[in-house]
């Protein structure tokens, strides 16, 4: 294909004379009608991955890749004066997720299309999806991130479903948006709306009427449920994303030659977390209102749904209480008495009933019960989910346990995003590893070429200066490239342990203060954002806010420690980050993070981990050995005993532990408090004290430990580039592809 007489004709004019916007709508257009090209019939038998989040990234760049037009492109525009980086800058990120349960969502996707198999997401398209995060006043406020403009990747369908609430029927409307496969097939993304929608009833302080269902519901992504109507808004979502999806799935499959006993055959449908539980008793519902019976439906049912935990949270296992389902579903809470009796009168345990002795609906375990499928996302969490956190179940129902290990698409998150180091990977080990990851080990041949090791420093140093002149640019924020990169990007929540991280960087600060000077200067990276109700996350962005100023105007210090938390953090703030990062952190308590994702990202960027043994750590220390990963902190084992006996009281680590107890204080000190809000660093100091439920403080220690060993071993350049090399060379084991192929032997059985 030519692609410049492609994009003239779309445009009417030569690209040089058009304006970057036009050139963006006219790629849009035209990777649209590439992507439809590879349109391909379906199956007999379909995934459905049912998600509440989508967390898809700009699409551009990624659809061009795998539409195998992007170096075209690239080259094209460079003719006529552009590059693609100032087209890719029209293009808004959407916010249909929040953090790593979204972001694997579009991983898989990409990866389902990738390996040929039909499949289809379905979600909600949220108009003003996650909020945008800025800072005031060295705080996090919340914007609204509107995303969808008059051109766009949805298209607009004419399905619709009436869907019926217990006080109001609202009509829902399908829009698509294409999945290309890296090669390969073209899938889609579904996403319901309702028309009624309206942006405007939101206020400047991001308010809204949480009872008005017709004009919010498809808003916002995670509404404060803070109070009841808020937890109601998302049992309202959450249900007409499940009776869409159920109505879509039994009409394709229908469409198909389905008679529904058969459903299994046709559809097996993944429930991402608990969020899309409520499609197991809607299906039920559907099947016998088409005039099969009660357990004939159940049993169908129970054959076409499989179950993905994503973590051990107890507060982000969802628990709802019966009357706010018979409020807003009543239809549902019959078959969901059902369910429980059934359960009830096969086990006695009250552990594994679906309606508790509160009249809490627990979500989780309708999944456990009626799905033939449960897996966690990393071997240490599955063994959890076995052992500790649903043991009960598990000695029911051995056989509906298995892991499946997390992955990420490496079209994103190498040839993307790290086109230098992808090119160079091609240049010595050809580009066979674009197909088959594990191929990268080929790269373990060269972990003694000085060559190839000086060129892996190179690149990062590239990639630091164009992270550099992007935050410059965007930000206002200065980087020094010949600093450390030491990166923590993830959501802020108190188990991945933000705090842990700040004690280092205060405890750092002090010793430079006190004459002990770095030989390399080091920029702690931060970016997060808090949930707007989560006040201690808030406090800790604070705080890290606070130290970036205090620090980086003290002229003693600046020179050797730098602090930076860049401001909304998103997919796109991570393709910039993740190739210019040298130490990534990942230091989560023991046993709380499932996997973690951004972990094998910074692997395969060539940063190195410094983590404990916890989620998806595990595996990489297991692949690149002691040597090339800082492994520090109490294990899963420990921590769940210390949980157990209640044994844990942070106070006794501070009044033992001088150093701590200074770094602690140090929250309160009048240096700080003279650029904070009192009440928030009380709040925080007194919780890390008197709670850390966490455990910041036994960690602290061997943290500090793991961190200096980490920067002096950086200063042997040579050797530090091996750890890099062995790094990339063993991340093909956390492709996306891989994981998706054993989703698809173990569970879905998908035949091409
Ligand atoms: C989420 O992002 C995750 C779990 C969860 O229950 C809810 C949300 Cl929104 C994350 C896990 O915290 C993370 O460890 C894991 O890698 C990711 O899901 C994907 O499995």
């Amino acid at each position: 294909m030519k692609v410049k007489q492609e994009l003239e004709k779309l445009l009417g004019k030569e690209i040089a004379q058009s304006s970057n916007e036009e050139v963006y709508y006219a790629l849009l257009n035209l990777t649209k009608q590439l992507a439809d090209e590879r349109r391909m019939e379906e199956t007999k038998k379909k995934i459905y991955y049912v998600s509440a989040e989508f967390l898809i990234g700009k699409l551009l760049s990624n659809n061009m890749i795998n539409l195998g037009i992007y170096e075209d492109v690239k080259k094209v525009l460079a003719e006529s004066g552009k590059t693609l980086a100032e087209i890719e800058e029209i293009e808004v990120e959407p916010s249909l997720g929040n953090g790593g349960l979204g972001r694997l969502a579009a991983c898989f996707l990409d990866s389902i299309a990738t390996l040929g198999l039909s499949g289809a997401g379905i979600g909600l398209n949220y108009h003003l999806g996650l909020f945008k995060q800025v800072f005031e006043d060295r705080m996090q406020k919340e914007q609204i991130n509107p995303w969808i403009k008059d051109q766009s990747w949805l298209r607009k369908t004419d399905v619709t479903y009436p869907v019926t609430f217990g006080k109001c029927t609202v009509q829902s409307r399908l829009y698509e948006i294409d999945v290309t496969g890296y090669n390969n097939r073209t899938n889609k993304l579904c996403l319901f709306d309702v028309e009624t929608v309206d942006e405007s009833i939101v206020d400047a302080n991001h308010q809204f009427d949480k009872t008005d269902i017709e004009k919010n519901l498809t808003l916002f992504l995670y509404p404060d449920d803070s109070d009841e109507d808020g937890r109601k808004l998302r049992i309202y979502q959450q249900y007409f994303m499940v009776s869409n999806a159920a109505r879509l799935i039994i009409d394709e499959c229908k469409a198909k030659g389905s008679n529904l006993y058969d459903l299994f055959d046709y559809a097996v449908i993944q429930i991402n977390d608990t969020h899309p539980t409520m499609i197991i008793p809607e299906l039920i519902r559907l099947l016998v209102a088409e005039g099969m019976n009660m357990d004939a439906a159940i049993y169908v049912v129970s054959k076409t749904c499989a179950y993905t935990n994503h973590t051990i949270l107890a507060e982000a296992l969802e628990k709802w209480p019966r009357h706010y389902l018979a409020e807003v579903v009543p239809q549902l809470v019959p078959i969901i008495e059902i369910l429980d009796d059934k359960v009830r009168r096969r086990f006695s345990d009250e552990s594994v009933a679906i309606i508790d002795r509160n009249d809490l609906v627990h979500m989780a375990h309708i999944d456990i019960h009626y799905g033939f499928s449960v897996n966690g996302v990393a071997y240490l969490h599955t063994e959890i989910l076995k052992n500790s956190e649903l043991n009960n179940f598990y000695k029911i129902y051995p056989e509906k346990f298995n892991n499946k290990t997390n992955g990420i698409t490496f079209r994103r998150w190498l040839l993307y995003c790290n086109e230098l180091l992808s090119d160079t990977i091609t240049e010595w080990i050809g580009d066979g590893y674009k197909k088959d990851a594990m191929e990268l080990e080929k790269l373990l041949a060269f972990v003694n070429d000085d060559d190839k090791l000086e060129k892996l420093l190179e690149i990062k140093h590239q990639n630091k200066l164009r992270a550099k002149e992007y935050f410059k640019e965007t930000q206002g924020i200065e980087l020094n490239e010949n600093s450390i990169f030491d990166i923590q990007v993830k959501r802020l929540h108190e188990y991945k342990r933000q705090q842990l991280n700040v004690l280092y960087v205060i405890h750092k600060y002090l010793e430079i203060k006190a004459g002990k000077l770095p030989t390399t200067p080091v920029t702690v990276i931060f970016g997060a954002k808090a949930a707007p109700a989560y006040t201690i996350a808030k406090d800790i962005i604070h705080l890290i806010l606070c130290l970036q100023e205090l620090i980086n105007n003290d002229p003693e210090v600046s020179p050797y420690l730098n602090v930076v938390m860049v401001e909304n953090y998103n997919v796109t703030l991570a393709e910039k980050l993740i190739p210019a990062c040298d130490i990534s952190e990942q230091i989560s308590l023991a046993s709380k993070e499932a996997s973690g994702t951004g972990n094998m990202k910074f692997m395969l960027n060539g940063a190195v981990t410094l983590g404990t043994e916890d989620g998806a750590n595990v595996e990489i220390h297991q692949l690149v050995g002691d040597d090339n990963i800082y492994i520090f902190g109490e294990s899963s084992d420990a921590v769940i005993d210390h949980y157990a006996k209640a044994d844990y009281v942070s106070r006794t680590y501070y009044e033992n532990n001088p150093v701590l107890k200074e770094a602690v204080d140090f929250i309160i000190s009048d240096a700080v408090m003279a650029l904070g809000n009192a009440e928030m660093l009380h709040r925080l100091y007194n919780e890390l004290l008197n709670k850390d439920w966490f455990m910041t403080f036994i960690d602290f220690d061997s943290y500090v430990d793991a961190k200096e060993r980490a920067y002096k071993e950086y200063e042997d350049r040579k050797a530090w580039a091996q750890k890099m090399m062995v790094n990339i060379a063993k991340a093909g084991f956390f492709s996306s592809d891989r994981t998706i192929a054993e989703y698809n032997n173990d569970i879905w059985k998908i035949i091409k």
